[in-house]
């Protein structure tokens, strides 16, 4: 029996390659699956390495998909589209062909190992903020909105690399 539809955002990123080329492959494997709707992608932003700083710059964007998965099984569609990006782990924050995390998922707070959601370090990442908060202004993370997230991060070195919204078609 299906599960409830529920809004999902993700959070993608990368910096080796095409990256474009990585998240927009994702985005489509994922939209792909039966149990997936993408549904609002925003622009492409490129943004400072952050965390392990001596990398090159990251292209990032998010997206809001509905999805009959559960959190868990989503992880691993994630995953599953990660692996497709081919990407290599190696250092943590370190350089890497595609990245996809889960930002938030609708109606669900929960602080496991495998999988924290809201995702705990979104609020302290403009790589995370600028690109939500073109698609989602109003989502509440940690109390706040996306918004009003951004007053309090160091977004000023942030650029839009790709203003349009169907780069991944
Ligand atoms: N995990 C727990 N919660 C989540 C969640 N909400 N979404 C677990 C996704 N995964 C979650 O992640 C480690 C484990 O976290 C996963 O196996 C999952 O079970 P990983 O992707 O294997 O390792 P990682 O990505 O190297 O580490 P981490 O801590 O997830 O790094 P982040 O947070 O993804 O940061 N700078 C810029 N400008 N742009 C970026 O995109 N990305 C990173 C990676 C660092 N610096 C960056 C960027
Ligand atoms: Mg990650």
């Amino acid at each position: 029996m299906s599960r409830t539809q529920r809004h999902a955002w993700l959070g993608l990123g990368g910096n080796i390659g095409d990256v474009q080329q990585a998240m927009a492959e994702a985005l489509r494997w994922l939209h792909g699956n039966a149990e997936i709707t993408v549904e609002t992608v925003s622009a492409i932003y490129k943004t400072p390495p952050w965390g392990f700083e001596d990398q090159p710059w990251f292209l990032n964007c998010c997206a809001r998909i509905t999805t009959s998965l559960s959190p868990e099984d989503l992880l691993s569609a994630c995953q599953e589209a990660e692996r497709l990006g081919k990407r290599e782990r190696t250092v943590r924050w370190g350089p890497r062909t595609i990245d996809i995390d889960i930002i938030a998922y609708q109606g669900v707070e929960q602080n496991e190992q495998r999988l924290t959601i809201p995702h705990p370090r979104a609020t302290e990442r403009a790589f995370v903020l600028v690109p939500l908060a073109a698609i989602a202004p109003e989502l509440m993370l940690q109390g706040q909105t996306v918004q009003d997230g951004l007053t309090a991060i160091d977004i000023s070195e942030i650029e839009v690399e790709n203003p349009t919204t169907d780069w991944w078609h």
